[in-house]
């Protein structure tokens, strides 16, 4: 009996046809610097936004912060070995800024551009193709101190340090997405402040926004002139689908507000090269300042879509005495799904016909050349008992699920090339701290040791299936 007979979840994953995904699909995990690599203090890496922010009182959970983490900067080599071990044949990493420029722009540290080199030639050595992100919000605090996202310059120093990434790396990475979620990085980070750099500033989120987008822009050019034939340049999105929770006109005008102000704020300028009508009136802010030739700069081509999704979104409109009245983005409010739906350890509901719906729904509305779900996952509160394995149906299930999901995207033809679980290790889920565990593999924080869950385990056994059920070429 195979470990995929005994770890079969309540849906039967083989005989579907739906699920034979091409050969050259990327099948892979995915990581960020700031979660994962620790040695916060070692071989000159500067500080970033992150380090700063974990250390005021309440802004992480217990305090915690990334300077061990998964301690990944020091067991690179075996965690590189447990990629193997799991038959990833990708896995998506990030870039620390500070490693490389520790003032952000200016002089650059090779230390730090030693340590990515030595993973890519690690990753290549076994088959597994490396998916580089260049910005999972470790912002240099250098340049925080200079304003952060809110100046301008920033998005040109962000290609600057694109450029110095690919001199180093772009023979051998084909792979780039230049930023991750930038809806976190300016509505987390500037409008609700519960990520760094903590500011409680409605308009500061949209001046971000529009630098992040800049540099997304800026970023690619400089990309674009290191590329191979085999490069394929892109930017991550956080997608979630909004759905009404009743058929009130009210909740259906909602349903169309919310969407824009959480997807179509980002799709929009990338495919359209315009921002959504009305996005700033109805935000209640102020037309962040856009020069010239950005949206132009904005819109240059992009080979893939990175999506994220973990959930979707419910929505319904506030009536009467609920109504709060101060702008469109308080004219609705989440609702929770009812007593049937379940929820993952981050309160999230496990909604995998979400993960079809948005895939579908970009695929139709912005056609880009290619997608690839870059994050897809879930917390649970995993237990090890100290012997080899960690169980974790759950999880399990909720990767077989979405697994499932993403074959029925591709059913309705969306040309999904790739598929990341978030995450490969647990890791530092930034304010909620080492409380969440994403990873398909355990991490036992006090000796750092890796156990390879069930869900890890069955992952790699779905891979492996996949490869045998596949016609040689
Ligand atoms: C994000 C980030 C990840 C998170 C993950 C779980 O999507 O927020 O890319 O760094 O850890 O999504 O929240």
């Amino acid at each position: 009996m195979s470990i995929i007979d005994h770890l079969k979840p309540a849906t039967s994953m083989n005989s579907s046809a739906d699920l034979v995904f091409p050969t050259d699909f990327l099948w892979g995990a995915a990581t960020a610097s700031y979660q994962i690599e620790g040695a916060a203090h070692e071989d000159g890496r500067g500080l970033s936004i992150w380090d700063r922010f974990a250390a005021i009182p309440g802004k992480v959970q217990r305090g915690e912060n990334g300077d061990i983490a998964a301690d990944h900067y020091h067991r690179m080599p075996e965690d590189v070995a447990l990629m193997a071990e799991l038959g990833l044949n990708a896995y998506r990493f990030s870039i620390a800024w500070p490693r490389i420029l520790p003032q952000g722009t200016g002089a650059i540290n090779q230390r730090g551009l030693d340590f990515y080199d030595r993973l890519v030639d690690s990753l290549l050595a076994r088959g597994i193709t490396p998916f580089v992100t260049l910005y999972h919000w470790d912002l240099p605090l250098a340049l925080h101190e200079q304003n952060g996202w809110l100046n301008r310059q920033t998005a040109f120093a962000f290609a600057d340090f694109a450029e110095v990434v690919a001199r180093r790396l772009a023979d051998r990475v084909d792979y780039w997405t230049t930023l991750n979620e930038p809806w976190c990085s300016a509505y987390l980070g500037y409008e609700t402040g519960v990520h760094a750099p903590g500011i409680r500033d409605k308009q500061a989120a949209y001046i971000a926004a529009h630098h992040l987008l800049l540099a997304h822009g800026l970023a690619l050019s400089r990309l674009q002139a290191h590329r191979r034939k085999s490069t394929r340049l892109g930017i991550t999105l956080n997608l979630t689908p909004v759905y009404p929770a009743n058929n009130d006109p009210e909740t259906l005008h909602a349903v169309e507000l919310a969407d824009k102000m959480s997807n179509r704020w980002f799709l929009d300028p990338i495919f359209r090269g315009t921002y959504p009508e009305g996005l700033f009136d109805d935000a209640g802010v102020a037309p962040p300042p856009i020069e010239d030739r950005d949206l132009a700069i904005i819109a240059t081509p992009i080979d893939f879509l990175g999506v994220n999704n973990y959930s979707r979104t419910l929505i319904r409109a506030r009536t009467g005495e609920n109504q709060l009245g101060d702008g469109a983005a308080t004219a609705y409010e989440q609702v929770a799904a009812g007593p049937h739906s379940s929820y993952t350890a981050m309160g999230w509901e496990i909604y995998p016909q979400g993960l079809t719906d948005v895939l579908v729904r970009v695929h139709r509305q912005y056609a880009p050349r290619s997608i690839i779900v870059t994050e897809n996952g879930a917390a649970f509160p995993d237990h090890w008992d100290g012997n080899g394995t960690v169980s974790d149906p759950q999880r399990l299930q909720y990767l077989s699920e979405h697994l499932q999901a993403l074959g029925k995207a591709r059913a309705q033809g969306v040309p999904v090339q790739g598929y990341f679980v978030w995450s490969l290790l647990d890791n530092f889920e930034w304010a909620e701290g080492y409380s969440k565990r994403f990873g398909i593999v355990y991490i036992d924080y006090p000796t750092q040791r890796r156990i390879i869950k069930d869900s890890g385990r069955w992952y790699a056994a779905f891979i492996a299936a996949q490869r045998r059920q596949l016609p040689h070429p």
